[in-house]
């Protein structure tokens, strides 16, 4: 075991009036909440690159955080150190999950063959350390964004060259997901998309993302993928517009294309304010369409319009998905913090600080909606908004046995009729907030 964090010590729950910054205050991970423990409900994973690779490099400067771990940044020395820093880091404070890209575990090298080479080699390594300390893969997936090969596209691209070269990361990618047994594999398709109609193909581009999946679905099941595909959907960033741009979206050019036995979404919280939803509206429009999958669990800021990947401390937030996650009976993903400390947060400390705060807030969240669902006004006042349709001619329209002219009719015997029930927001904003306050 390596001792990159020897000055922090093992982070365990301490209660809400505990004064160590290097303790939980609300995860307490055996504890049992609505018949799960925390962790079960709550199967937290790092990601590989915010974590271990990201150093708070932004447009206009460089890092500011030491990710060297010991060794020579861009070399498999480093890619190694990474593997130890991060198992440590994991242990440390009870993560059992990690998510990757491809070119997060090694130096991309010019010629695709080296770096397969290097990622067998890492692979092995990480493999090693999985057994040795139980942790797992939540979900592997290829970085086609970042290769200037990529500037137009990895599945939308204009090049049937590019093309092969998304195919081969996505191939290799799935590869490594099974040969570390990942429960999900991800596309998030940050160049797939466009900035100008006048040099696009809309159509075209699009048909030939769904025939990347559908390769993709081909080869990761014939390898004994059994897991998960996602669409993580994002409107914007980098591209002006881009093609999954948010869960409804992503859904229907799945069903378009015949992809939606194989896939479910992954939704980054962050995406889903970009795209002018809340994140709860994503996680409801997934799971009424049975694909709730896995959640990019971070915050953006509502006063930027860009990806600041927070890490999560809004208790509203994390108890209004939690609502959602724990009516849809559980996530079959898992919530990775895809999340990075502030540029001038660029200390080890603030590595766990982050995540010990991003924690808490999701176990608060938990709690918090563990006892709406407990208290049970919130549901009693939904179903009692639909009630009219329990009336005779509203179970005529239920069942689909009923038409126009009779509804006509129905109206017309009614002359005149009395608004709906008041939706009493206010309300029920005052109930939330007497359970999480009182
Ligand atoms: C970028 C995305 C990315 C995906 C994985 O905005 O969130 O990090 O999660 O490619
Ligand atoms: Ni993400
Ligand atoms: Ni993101």
């Amino acid at each position: 075991m390596s001792n990159f964090f020897s000055n922090i010590p093992q982070v365990t729950y301490e209660g809400k009036d505990s004064k160590n910054p290097f303790a939980f205050k609300f995860y307490d991970a055996e504890k049992v909440i609505m018949g799960k423990k925390m962790k079960e409900h709550l199967p937290f994973a790092m990601a590989w690159w915010h974590n271990l690779c990201a150093a708070g490099t932004d447009m206009f400067g460089r890092d500011t955080a030491d990710k060297s771990f010991g060794a020579e940044k861009g070399t498999m020395e480093h890619a190694k150190a990474k593997v130890d820093a991060g198992f440590e880091f994991m242990q440390k404070l009870g993560i059992e999950y990690f998510c990757f890209h491809d070119v997060d575990l090694v130096p991309e090298a010019e010629d695709i063959k080296e770096t397969n080479k290097r990622l067998d080699e890492i692979t092995d390594y990480m493999l090693e350390k999985m057994k040795e300390t139980g942790i797992k893969c939540l979900w592997g997936t290829a970085n086609m964004f970042s290769n200037p090969r990529f500037m137009s596209g990895a599945g939308s691209t204009c090049s049937a060259d590019v093309f092969c070269f998304a195919a081969a990361q996505t191939k290799k990618a799935l590869e490594l997901t099974v040969k570390l047994g990942g429960k999900g594999y991800v596309f998030w398709g940050g160049r797939e998309g466009y900035e100008t109609l006048l040099n696009t193909d809309v159509k075209f581009e699009q048909e030939n993302i769904a025939r990347l999946m559908k390769m993709a679905v081909a080869y990761g099941r014939s390898i004994g993928f059994k897991g998960d595909f996602y669409i993580e959907p994002k409107p914007k960033e980098p591209m002006k517009h881009q093609y999954d741009f948010d869960s409804a979206t992503a859904i229907g050019f799945l069903k378009q294309h015949g992809l939606d036995k194989d896939f479910k979404i992954n939704i980054e919280a962050n995406h889903a304010t970009l795209a002018g939803h809340t994140f709860e509206h994503e996680l409801r429009i997934s799971a009424i369409n049975g694909m709730l999958g896995s959640i990019d669990a971070n915050q953006g800021d509502y006063l930027l319009g860009w990806d600041t990947d927070e890490f999560p401390t809004d208790v509203y937030t994390a108890t209004y998905c939690m609502l959602e996650v724990l009516r849809a009976g559980g996530l079959t993903g898992g919530f990775n913090f895809d999340a990075k400390n502030r540029r001038s947060s660029n200390t080890v400390e603030d590595m766990f600080h982050a995540f010990i705060m991003a924690m808490d807030t999701y176990a608060l969240g938990l709690i918090n909606a563990a006892k709406i669902i407990e208290d049970g006004r919130l549901d009693a006042f939904i179903k009692e908004k639909y009630q009219s349709f329990e009336s005779e001619i509203g179970q005529k329209i239920l069942n689909d046995q009923t038409s126009l002219e009779e509804l006509a009719a129905h109206a017309e015997k009614l002359g005149s009729t009395k608004e709906p029930k008041s939706g009493r927001q206010e309300y029920l904003n005052s109930i939330i907030n007497a359970i999480l306050f009182g």
